[in-house]
């Protein structure tokens, strides 16, 4: 365990999926840190004071305040001598592409699939959803035909920011009524997020698979209005 020259305290709540990006690269880079976890939705005032927009994950570092899940993670990755990305600049830009990618086209299909109840619409969003994944099926296997992570054997802040919602996307597809096909076209994208979900620092920074579908029903509740 490496202690970094100030001490780390992240502000988390267990269930965030965000939080568990930041958690991943903490686990990933092996540093030395305090957990705080925060009640959601009703934040103490105090926590209010030190991030105004009231959001987890939030990291003290010394007496700074860092926010935003993906600045958090890499910001450990730097911590640790830039472990969790690759030095080549060409790399480096397709990996932060991915992650890009990835939130552009799955985050609000995510929470749409989840809000939705009307089972016509649930088929035009299944659409999408297989679309987008068949193209990052593509965009996996141009970067490495083997796998199992998107730079090969090298696990990378690509995986600790989208790691979090893999795993949400089977308890999203149960309540949102859609289904993630096993098909040839997505050979790669399913081979990387099994190697994803039997990561050690996935699984360590994780709900169970119950607690992960019941917080997803609760996010789908919200939605739902
Ligand atoms: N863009 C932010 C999103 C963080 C976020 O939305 N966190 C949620 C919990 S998962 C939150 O704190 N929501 C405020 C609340 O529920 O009151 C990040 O990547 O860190």
């Amino acid at each position: 365990m490496t202690v970094t020259a100030k001490p780390i305290i992240l502000y988390s709540n267990s269930s965030c999926p965000y939080v568990q990006r930041a958690l991943i690269a903490l686990y990933e880079c092996d540093l030395d840190h305090e957990a705080v976890e925060i009640p959601l939705p009703n934040k103490p005032d105090w926590y209010l004071e030190l991030n105004p927009e009231g959001k987890v994950p939030a990291l003290k570092y010394g007496d700074d305040i860092l926010v935003e899940s993906l600045v958090i993670a890499e910001f450990f990755s730097d911590l640790a001598g830039g472990k969790l990305l690759p030095k080549d600049p060409l790399k480096k830009a397709q990996a932060r592409y991915l992650i890009e990618f990835f939130g552009a086209k799955f985050l609000p299909l995510y929470y749409s699939i989840l809000g939705n109840t009307d089972t016509e619409k649930a088929k035009l969003l299944e659409q999408q959803f297989v679309e987008n994944l068949k193209r990052l099926n593509k965009l996996l296997s141009a970067q490495s035909t083997e796998g199992p992570f998107y730079f090969g054997e090298e696990f990378s802040l690509v995986e600790a920011a989208v790691a979090p919602f893999l795993s949400r996307f089977t308890p999203m597809a149960k309540i949102g009524g859609i289904q993630i096909p096993k098909i040839p076209e997505l050979q790669r994208y399913h081979q990387w997020s099994d190697a994803v979900g039997q990561r050690e620092s996935f699984i360590k920074s994780s709900l169970s698979s119950q607690e992960l579908y019941e917080s997803c029903e609760a996010l789908a509740l919200k939605y739902r209005g």
